[in-house]
């Protein structure tokens, strides 16, 4: 996605695509008030065309006839997204229109955008950072107010900021080490201890940003959480109880469900994706072989798994025999159907695993609330709390380990050989950890990173 820069104007239908009030086509380059003129005719006749106004009037083919009354903005260049002329159509949304007018605007002279094309012209036109420029999709995506809060904070710039700030203070060492070297008559000896506290404490900040990513992680991909346990104890009917709807089939038949049924809700500020999933048992077919098969695949993905067993009904071995397979996991045994008359001896369970327990009725409701604060309590130690700066970025945090391990060899090099450190090394290790913390804000970063990065954006961004 190497960026043609100023030279040709791009445009998209940056809407989704669907019948709705308003949809819009959106143009970004040198020619966008140009080519918009061509196929736009407004109603008031000469108008002044004046930047960041709204014009009413029509889309015309190039016969004349009438695609769609549309309004239109002209935004000229710098006060604009990418920084370029860009001009917004606002027309009505249906598949039909807006493909007709971006068909119109691409006749007309302009390129299909590629996807995160306009935020790409932002970056590299110097209005966005790297971190804001992703900001954006992550805005796009945020299902929790918790996630979008952080989100909006990165496209606000608070990240990279700090980060800047950080890679300066780096700079501005790593220049007295060279100083050092190369002028040492000039620049006088330099303190080892010093330079070590000034790594030292900027690792520290480093630190804590890093550690800040187990809780980003969350808000970005969520918590899977896998119902599991044998035929009929009653998966189907806690998933459709938590969901509050009739998600999957309920039966009294042991093996009912076969597939896994995943659906999603927000608890403690996080997007938490319920499995439920095929019972374990000896299968009796191929497909439920097959059903239980993507059933174990996917416990061993879950952050957290409740185990389900039935209250109604004595312990079987194999319970105990899976409990004791995923003793490494984090987990909850859920004990249904609480409503019945208990035949359950629970001493039989506690051998076989240390999860602790919790007590519901799918049917009756009995005991969910209170499951779904042990979710909360057990997977996210009581709710996220996000305060401060959060990375939520596996990218940033991949720069940001690699930057601390520069900056730790960078210390070793200044404590291992004081008063006489080896300064060439001292400067290269400071130099691999700012080119770490550079990729992340984009101020050192390369094509083909920029590719991926702006690849997952959907088109018209
Ligand atoms: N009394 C009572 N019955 C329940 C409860 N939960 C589920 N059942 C019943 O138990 C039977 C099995 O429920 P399902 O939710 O289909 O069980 P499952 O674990 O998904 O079963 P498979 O998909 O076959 O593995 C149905 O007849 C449910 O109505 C409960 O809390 N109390
Ligand atoms: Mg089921």
């Amino acid at each position: 996605m190497t960026s043609p820069g100023a030279a040709d104007t791009i445009a998209a239908i940056s809407t989704p695509l669907g019948e709705a009030g308003i949809g819009i086509v959106r143009l970004s380059g040198p020619r966008a008030c140009a080519i918009a003129r061509r196929i736009f005719r407004p109603h008031r006749p000469r108008p002044s065309w004046q930047s960041h106004r709204l014009y009413l009037g029509h889309i015309n083919d190039p016969q004349g006839d009438i695609i769609d009354e549309v309004m239109v903005s002209l935004m000229r260049a710098p006060h604009t997204y990418t920084r370029e002329d860009v001009v917004e159509i606002n027309c009505h949304s249906g598949y039909g229109v807006l493909r007709r007018i971006l068909d119109l605007a691409l006749a007309a002279g302009a390129r299909l955008a590629r996807p995160g094309e306009f935020t790409l012209r932002a970056f590299l036109s110097g209005r966005l950072d790297l971190t804001q420029a992703e900001a954006v999709l992550e805005v796009i995506r945020a299902r929790t107010e918790t996630h979008l809060q952080v989100a909006a904070a990165h496209l606000k710039g608070g990240l990279g900021q700090r980060l800047s700030r950080v890679r300066q203070d780096l700079l501005d060492l790593l220049a007295r080490v060279e100083a050092a070297l190369d002028f040492p008559e000039e620049a006088g000896e330099l303190d080892p201890a010093l330079v070590r506290d000034g790594i030292a404490l900027q690792a520290e900040s480093l630190k804590t940003l890093a550690d800040s990513y187990e809780a980003g992680r969350l808000l970005r991909e969520g918590l899977l959480v896998v119902i599991a346990g044998r035929p009929n104890v009653g998966k189907s009917s806690l998933l459709n109880r938590l969901l509050d709807m009739e998600r999957a089939i309920v039966t009294e038949i042991p093996g009912t469900t076969r597939d896994l049924v995943e659906e999603s809700i927000t608890l403690g500020g996080v997007v938490v994706r319920f499995s439920d999933t095929a019972g374990l048992r000896p299968a009796q077919d191929r497909v439920e072989e097959l059903g239980i098969e993507r059933t174990r695949k996917r416990l061993r993905q879950a952050d957290l798994v409740l185990y389900l067993v039935d209250a109604s009904l004595p312990a079987a071995p194999e319970d105990g025999a899976a409990l004791a397979e995923m003793a490494g996991q984090p987990g909850l045994v859920v004990i249904n159907k609480i409503d019945l008359t208990p035949k359950l001896s629970e001493d039989e369970l506690s051998g076989h695993t240390a999860w602790p327990r919790t007590t519901i009725s799918a049917k009756t409701g009995q005991g969910i609330e209170a499951l779904k604060a042990e979710i909360v309590a057990q997977a996210l130690g009581g709710g996220l709390r996000v305060a401060g700066e959060v990375i939520t970025q596996a990218r940033h945090h991949e720069h940001l380990r690699q930057c601390l391990i520069y900056l730790r060899q960078a210390r070793g090099l200044l404590e291992d050989c004081a008063p006489e450190p080896p300064w060439e090394l001292v400067a290269l290790e400071l130099g691999s950890a700012i080119q770490e913390l550079g990729e992340i804000t984009g101020e050192e970063v390369g094509e083909a990173i920029l590719d991926r990065i702006f690849g997952q954006f959907c088109l018209g961004k």
